[in-house]
């Protein structure tokens, strides 16, 4: 999974990003070529430890999200946001915006809006010059043409591809395309730490929600300090915030909530494994997500529920009281699943 930082210059998108992955600033110039830097967030997850702890595993790998801070270029940079950027934008599964209130404190209902115009108007743009396109092209399907000019017009009014509700056939046509308004996105309101346990401001939300964004209050720059301390510094000086976790660990909740994911397991000896998955999905796609030669030749699926394996601790228990499911490949996966796949090359 792919998450990038936008935002106007200077908002603090590259202190979020040191904040959430822990590493150190870049060194020396980034060139104009290199216009991202990728970090990954290893997703802490108390019930993976369990897992590795029960069954001695060798490793432990947990859920990881590649998070992505660019360098705009001034000179592109006619509003907010660089426009030469979005092209690297339109293959990501998220965005966080970022919108600064720790220099100046106020209501950031404006900043939110102008910056998803810019949003919109970069699909407006590239709805029309395709809708061009396909007027040309007889072999071009109505249907194309009909959606592109329901999404033109949608985005005329104002409104995010986010709020706009597809056909199943929409979305698969227009899924190459990338649509920067219809990402999942959270706004993060990069504060100061004495305002980053207060709930954020109701008008903020109104005007957050009016397009389909959630907002997350993150003390970026003391954030970043957290990584220097140890574990028991860490939790004091959070507290201290008002806070009950690391702004990692509350924004994972947060994009899981967004993007609708689940976490499933696969755990022995070896290694214990936690994967990310879309709510709603199957044995099957569970399967495809550790190897697509396990998906092929999918036999059945032994599973365990989180809270079953956590109570009784052992494989052979487990099985014993009779909590271990045979599934088939439509199973609909459930949050802390524990899985175990059976198939045949
Ligand atoms: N006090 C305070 N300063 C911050 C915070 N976040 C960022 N800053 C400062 O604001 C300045 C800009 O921060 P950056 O993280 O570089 O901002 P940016 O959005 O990446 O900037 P560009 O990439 O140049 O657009 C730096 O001097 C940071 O130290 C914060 O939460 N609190
Ligand atoms: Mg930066």
């Amino acid at each position: 999974m792919k998450i990038g930082i936008l935002g106007a210059s200077g908002t603090g998108k590259s202190t979020v990003f040191r904040a959430l992955t822990g590493l150190p600033p870049a060194a020396g110039q980034t060139d104009a070529k290199n216009r991202t830097r990728p970090g990954q967030i290893k997703v802490g997850d108390p019930r993976l430890d369990l897992l590795e702890s029960i069954y001695g595993s060798k490793k432990k790998i947990p859920v990881e999200m590649t998070l992505l801070d660019f360098v705009a270029n001034p000179k592109e940079q006619t509003k907010q946001l660089d426009p030469s950027l979005f092209p690297l934008v339109r293959d990501l599964d998220a965005l966080l915006i970022v919108v600064a209130t720790f220099a100046s404190p106020g209501p950031i209902g404006n900043a939110i809006k102008s910056i998803d115009d810019e949003l919109i108007f970069a699909d407006f743009d590239q709805a029309e010059r395709r809708l061009e396109r396909v007027r040309k092209d007889r072999s071009a399907s109505d249907f194309e043409r009909t959606a592109l000019e329901r999404i033109l017009k949608w985005l005329e009014g104002g409104s995010p591809l986010r709020l706009l509700e597809m056909t199943a056939q929409e979305e698969r046509t227009f899924s190459s395309f990338g649509f920067l308004s219809r990402k999942p996105a959270l706004v993060v309101i990069n504060c100061d730490v004495d305002d980053a346990a207060t709930p954020p401001d109701p008008k903020d939300a109104e005007v957050a929600a009016s397009h389909g964004l959630d907002l997350f209050k993150l003390a970026a720059a003391f954030e970043t300090e957290l990584w220097e301390l140890s574990p028991a510094e860490q939790i004091d000086l959070l507290k201290a915030a008002g806070l009950d976790a690391p702004a990692r660990d509350r924004l994972v909740r947060a994009l899981y909530q967004r993007l609708g994911l689940l976490t499933f397991y696969t755990a022995g000896e070896p290694e214990a494994h936690a994967w990310s998955l879309p709510a709603g999905s199957t044995a099957l796609d569970a399967a495809g997500r550790i190897h697509t030669d396990i998906a092929r030749g999918f036999i059945r699926a032994e599973v365990v529920s989180f809270e079953d394996f956590a109570a009784l601790r052992s494989d052979a228990r487990v099985k014993e009281a009779g909590k271990l499911r045979l599934e088939g490949k439509d199973y609909v996966m459930r949050d802390g699943d524990i899985i175990h796949i059976r198939f045949k090359i």
